[in-house]
């Protein structure tokens, strides 16, 4: 975990390193390349919530850092710290934390059937597919088994899930997953499309829903902000 006190540590999203950073009242956990993290990076865009970016390097272990574990006892990113006294962890949780506190531009739609579809999407990404991609999983099969199995295991998992999110938004005409607002289900959705086509060598030529809403995605701006690539930990040509 990067010191409190290193330049690393200090950088605010969005802001020049090196200029002097007024105290911000929202501080987000998070790692470049987390798709969890990702999650909540859109979200804070999309509700125009100005943050403090703090730099978890999951390769460097930085999550398992006493000092971390004491906000997310399972060390895992992201996590959110509000004010003093509110620590919320679990991207899921952080993004109806949000919905809840700051309530401009609303992430889930009052009818019950919307509602549903967009948590429906959250928990197949969530708790179907991303769980399997996690670096303690993919390490110990590699460990146990090798690099190549390692990558059959990923594309396996995230082949079944974008076949069934595929087979579920099937006949979707709207501009995102489950309308023309973005809403809760694209906050899960592209994180994991965009790992699946730059990580993970997924074909989405497979899957031409999920193609075509990554391209939508892609061109809006709350997007384009929680891109991997653009935050403060990544590494100048990021491999991602
Ligand atoms: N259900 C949790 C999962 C969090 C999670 O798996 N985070 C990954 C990054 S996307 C992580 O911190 N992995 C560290 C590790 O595997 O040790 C959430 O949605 O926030």
């Amino acid at each position: 975990m990067a010191s409190s006190g290193s330049p690393e540590a200090r950088q605010t999203h969005g802001e020049i390193a090196g200029a002097a950073a007024p105290e911000r009242r929202l501080k987000l956990y998070s790692f470049w390349r987390s798709s969890c993290s990702y999650r909540v990076r859109i979200a804070l865009s999309l509700k125009g919530l100005d943050y403090e970016y703090k730099p978890i390097n999951l390769l460097a272990n930085e999550q398992s850092h006493p000092e971390f574990e004491k906000l997310n006892p399972m060390k895992y990113v992201p996590a959110l710290v509000d004010g003093d006294d509110t620590v919320v962890v679990d991207s899921f949780a952080i993004l109806l934390y949000l919905e809840d506190t700051y309530p401009q531009h609303p992430l889930l739609p009052q009818d019950p059937k919307m509602k549903a579809l967009n948590i429906q999407i959250a928990s197949i990404v969530g708790s179907s597919i991303q769980p399997f991609q996690n670096n303690s999983v993919l390490d110990f099969i590699e460990e146990k088994l090798d690099s190549q199995e390692k990558v059959n295991w990923i594309q396996y998992h995230l082949n079944r899930g974008f076949t069934a999110l595929e087979k579920m938004l099937k006949g979707c005409t709207t501009t995102y997953a489950t309308g023309d607002e973005i809403q809760l289900g694209d906050l899960f959705l592209e994180p994991q499309i965009y790992g699946g086509i730059k990580r993970f060598g997924i074909d989405m030529t497979n899957y031409p829903t999920l193609a075509r809403l990554h391209e939508a995605y892609m061109e809006h701006p709350a997007f384009q902000a929680a891109l991997p690539e653009r935050q403060p930990d990544a590494p100048s040509s990021p491999e991602i």
